[in-house]
C-alpha cells in the first residue's frame, strides 16, 4: 500500500467479524464521530476484528482516534499507521493476535496497547516515533506473551516493552533498534532480545 490511495472517512467503527477484510489499500480516516486521534481515551477505533477474522490491506490515515481494536484473536497484515492516534492497536478480549506487515508513526504515547490476557506475535513491523512500542495495561497481573521478530524500532521515548505483570514474557529476536530506549521496562517473568 502506499498512503496515496483513494480516501475514505469512518464515520462508524468497520467491524470484522469473520473471513477477511481486504481494505484495496485505501486511506481511512477517522471521522470526527469517533475521535480527534489525540490522547484523550474513550475514542472509538476505525476497525475493530473479533474471532480470529483477519484485516489486511489497510491504510489508517492521519485521523487515528483509537486504531485498531481485536476481541477473542484476530490476524492483521499489511497495515499502515499514517499517523497514530491515541494508540495503534489494542487487544481487548483474550485470544491470540498475529501481526504481520505494519508500519506505523508518531504515537504519542503507545503504539500497542494490551488490555487482556492474551498472545500477541508481531512480525516486520516498522514502529517510528512513540512512546513505547507495547504497553500492558498500567496496574494489570494477568499474563501476556508477545514476540516481536524482524521489526525496527526506531525513536521511542521511553521504550520498548512495559509492564507491570510479573508473569508476563517478552521476546524480540532478528530486529534494528535505533534510539529506542530500554527494550524491557517493569516486572516481566521474561524479557529477552536476540539477533
Ligand atoms: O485503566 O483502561 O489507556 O486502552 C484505565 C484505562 C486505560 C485504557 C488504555 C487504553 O488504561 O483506556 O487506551
Ligand atoms: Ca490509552
Ligand atoms: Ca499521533
Ligand atoms: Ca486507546
Amino acid at each position: 500500500c502506499s498512503t496515496g490511495g483513494t480516501q475514505t472517512t469512518v464515520h462508524e467503527t468497520i467491524r470484522v467479524t469473520s473471513g477477511t477484510y481486504d481494505g484495496g489499500c485505501k486511506r481511512f480516516n477517522a471521522g470526527s464521530e469517533l475521535g480527534d486521534g489525540g490522547q484523550s481515551e474513550g475514542q472509538d477505533p476505525v476497525f475493530r476484528v473479533e474471532n480470529g477474522a483477519t484485516l489486511r490491506n489497510v491504510v489508517i490515515g492521519t485521523n487515528g482516534a483509537d486504531g485498531i481494536h481485536t476481541y477473542n484473536g484476530a490476524n492483521l497484515d499489511n497495515i499502515y499507521w499514517m499517523n497514530v492516534g491515541e494508540d495503534a492497536m489494542t487487544i481487548k478480549s483474550s485470544g491470540t493476535t498475529t501481526v504481520s506487515n505494519i508500519e506505523g508513526y508518531d504515537a504519542d504515547d503507545k503504539f500497542f496497547q494490551i488490555n487482556a490476557a492474551s498472545t500477541l506475535n508481531v512480525t516486520n513491523c516498522i514502529i517510528h516515533r512513540a512512546g513505547k512500542a507495547l504497553r500492558q495495561n498500567g496496574g494489570t497481573t494477568f499474563q501476556i506473551n508477545v514476540s516481536f521478530n524482524r521489526c525496527d524500532i526506531n525513536t521511542m521515548e521511553e521504550g520498548v516493552f512495559r509492564t507491570d505483570s510479573s508473569s508476563s514474557r517478552a521476546s524480540l529476536t532478528n530486529s534494528r533498534l535505533h534510539d529506542a530506549g530500554s527494550v524491557c521496562i517493569g516486572s516481566w517473568a521474561s524479557c529477552t532480545q536476540s539477533g
